[in-house]
């Protein structure tokens, strides 16, 4: 029977994890979204988006969704639960917050998040009023970008970068660490152009990503060795006249200390480390000497081992000896999130003064936090923004704390995660399509607001609903908070210098740029290092103490003759971090290069154990040509249901932490693959 249902095309944004920001067009049917696709209001998204999001409308109302709240039956981790009424949820959940909290146990209290909707209303607004003022643990949000972010605030002070449009400029483009291709697909048309026009590309990256292919040279070093290599050719630059003297004077400091510390690594040296022939990287460094404007994508691939954060500091210290910045699709791109002087947390309410801050957990060893007894014993865990029994390291430890009977884990999410399994209460939360938002890119420089466009699925509410209500319910609600979307939008723009051209360019075009009229900056002319006199620093002190050996010691790859393979497990094409992972049912193999699949005996569709003294995944195998010899790879965000033994690279992973920003060290896994026996 036809339904009579109004068709609607209604515009949205997507705030999930990526750089581009996305400007959208969903089709509505009644209460139903039927299509997501991209739109030209953000000129970056030129009309089409990932086929990822393209499968929101089977988010929303697929079978995974929680439409209901929930409470536990039976045990831990089988995912049954009662429906129960959003009062009665509540109050249990308001109950335990109010013991711990007046009894002086604030600190017996874990909020877990991550970026979940990465926009401005759902996350570090709400919540962290409702959670600082309970006296609860702070969260160190360094799953991601930790490393990264520690190297870009000492070196240039979060300088935006190159905006995307501006690659096709260039003249040479070097992705170092990155695939866009999967991971931000609105890089990829510049990038194209560019090479149209002429333009040279280097990818420097373990495997050989679809532009890889492209690529008129491709570095396929082994995981975790980017530092020597960029050192290398530091050292080349310095020594054979290609750097900028006039530039190093004027615009930075460290020069000379970070000449000696380079001067060890002569192109043999890094090819010993990196696996990368020697003729490749010199090639590499009189490409870049050569060329301009030469613009450098560096992505967050080579932050996730134990020299992370020195290797993105001497891939960023590139373009400042070379002295490639000051021209139009010259310098860098790293993260642009801070082209945006806009900050919920601030504009959230008061927050009770610093000198109160309570102990701080770094979200990557939450398995430890979580088995910790005595006085750092966590009796709440509140989760929402985020899937960490799929996304944190070391998942055997994080499984067994959520698996502990005395902890009372709530998990706040629009559908039936791997860690929602494992909840006391469940609680369903809205999609961004069911709720008002505002957010930014960090690779797009635009700020865009969305409305909802059908009404919240089953009893769903938005963050800032449920948080702002437990703040009532717990008692540490104040009469001036904002609460609706809407004031806390208007509080945080409030609090911005910029605020008022941000409101005004949002209502006139539902989107506002970060530097409009332009293309984008160029760094060093329209914009300069946000450090304290305006200069890049290229040895900043803080980054010197804060890494073991100072910064740019290399710390040597971990494999032992027992683990020999680096197990990378880099962003795919299905899923944003573990997000619409339940719309795959397939089993997910581990990639192997053919010549460690030989060695092993391992055939295509082998059912293999990749293992190492943490943990052990069954999955099956697949050979694939492009990896190099010595690595072998499981994709992030993987389910239960993608592999034999239900769990995924993070059961391998470490959960040590990088040289700088204690970040995660996914990449440090190091792995043996065996060839399961079937009894004939
Ligand atoms: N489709 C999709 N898009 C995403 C995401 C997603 O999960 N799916 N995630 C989003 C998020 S949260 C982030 S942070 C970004 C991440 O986006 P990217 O920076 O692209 O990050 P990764 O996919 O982790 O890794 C990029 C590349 O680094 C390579 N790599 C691994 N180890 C090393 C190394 O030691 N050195 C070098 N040079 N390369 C190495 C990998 O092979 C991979 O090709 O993408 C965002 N976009
Ligand atoms: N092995 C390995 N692991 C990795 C990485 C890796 O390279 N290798 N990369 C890491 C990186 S880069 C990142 S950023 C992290 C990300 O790790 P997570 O933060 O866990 O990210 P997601 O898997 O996207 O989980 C976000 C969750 O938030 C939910 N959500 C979405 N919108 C909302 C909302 O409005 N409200 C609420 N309450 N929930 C919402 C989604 O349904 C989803 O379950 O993963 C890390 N994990
Ligand atoms: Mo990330």
């Amino acid at each position: 029977m036809a339904s009579a249902a109004p068709v609607l095309t209604l515009p949205s944004v997507c705030p999930l994890d990526c750089p581009d920001a996305c400007s959208l067009e969903v089709r509505v049917e009644g209460d139903r979204v039927v299509e997501v696709g991209g739109t030209r209001v953000n000129p970056v998204t030129d009309g089409f988006i990932c086929a990822k999001v393209r499968r929101m409308p089977e988010h929303v109302h697929g079978p995974r969704r929680v439409r209901y709240p929930g409470i536990r039956e039976g045990r831990k981790g089988e995912g049954r639960f009662r429906r129960v009424s959003w009062d009665e949820a509540l109050s249990l959940v308001a109950g335990r917050l109010s013991e711990l909290s007046r009894s002086g146990q604030g600190e017996r209290i874990l909020p877990f998040y991550y970026g979940g909707s990465n926009g401005y209303i759902s996350h570090e607004s709400a919540d962290v009023r409702l959670f600082t003022r309970l006296k609860a643990l702070r969260l160190a949000r360094t799953v991601c970008a930790a490393p990264s972010a520690s190297a870009v605030l000492g070196l240039y002070g979060k300088m935006p970068g190159i905006a995307l449009p501006d690659y096709e400029l260039a003249k040479l483009i070097v992705l170092w660490g990155v695939n866009p291709s999967v991971s931000g697909i609105h890089l990829v048309p510049y990038v194209l152009e560019a090479k149209k026009r002429g333009a040279k590309l280097v990818v420097v990256d373990p495997r050989r990503t679809r532009l890889a292919e492209h690529a008129d040279l491709h570095l396929a070093l082994r995981p975790g060795t980017d530092l020597p290599v960029a050192l290398s050719v530091i050292r080349w630059l310095f020594e054979n006249g290609h750097t900028d003297e006039d530039f190093l004077a004027r615009h930075t400091t460290g020069a000379g200390e970070l000449r000696r510390r380079a001067a060890r690594w002569s192109f043999e040296e890094a090819a010993r480390e990196s696996g990368a022939p020697a003729a490749d990287i010199e090639s590499f460094a009189r490409l870049y000497a050569a060329s301009s404007p030469a613009a450098l994508r560096c992505g967050w691939g080579l932050e996730r081992n134990r020299n992370g954060g020195s290797a993105v500091a001497a891939v960023l210290a590139l373009p400042a000896v070379a002295g490639k910045f000051g021209v139009r699709a010259g310098g860098y791109t790293m993260s642009n999130s801070k082209a945006w002087d806009l900050e919920a947390r601030s504009a959230s309410g008061e927050l009770p003064p610093e000198g109160l801050a309570t102990r701080e957990v770094n979200m990557n060893v939450l398995g430890r936090e979580l088995l910790a007894k005595g006085p750092d014993r966590v009796d709440l865990l509140f989760v929402y923004n985020c899937n960490p029994l799929s996304t944190m390291p070391n998942q055997r430890k994080v499984r067994e704390g959520l698996s502990r009977e005395d902890l009372f884990t709530v998990v706040f999410d629009p559908v039936m995660t791997d860690t929602a399994m494992y909840a006391d209460v469940v609680l369903p939360a809205t999609t961004f399509l069911e709720r008002d938002e505002m957010s930014r890119g960090y690779g797009a420089m635009v700020l865009q607001a969305g409305k909802a466009v059908i009404p919240p699925v089953g009893e769903s509410r938005p963050n800032h609903e449920v948080f702002a209500e437990l703040a009532r319910r717990t008692g540490v609600a104040r009469p001036e908070d904002p609460e609706t979307a809407a004031e806390m939008k208007d509080a945080i723009l409030a609090k911005s210098p910029s605020g008022a051209r941000y409101r005004r360019e949002l209502a006139e075009a539902g989107i506002a740029h970060a530097f409009p009229g332009t293309s984008g900056p160029v760094q060093f002319v329209d914009i300069f290092p946000l450090t304290n006199d305006r200069k890049a620093h290229l040895v900043p002190e803080e980054l010197d103490r804060e890494a073991p050996g100072g910064l740019y010691a290399f710390r040597p790859d971990p494999a032992t003759p027992e683990l020999p393979l680096a197990l990378i497990s880099p962003a795919t094409d299905r899923t944003i971090s573990s997000m619409l992972g339940e719309l795959h049912e397939a089993q997910v193999p581990v990639e192997l290069s053919p010549a460690d699949a030989r060695a092993r005996g391992i055939s295509e569709g082998d059912e293999v154990r990749v293992y190492n003294e943490l943990g052990e995944v069954r999955c099956l195998a697949r050979i694939n040509d492009a990896l190099r010899e010595g690595v072998a790879l499981l994709p992030k965000g993987i389910w239960r249901q993608n592999t034999l033994s239900a769990d995924g690279p993070n059961a391998l992973a470490p959960d040590t932490f990088t040289d700088l920003g204690a970040g995660a060290c996914f990449n440090d896994a190091r792995v043996q693959v065996e060839r399961i026996e079937r009894p004939s």
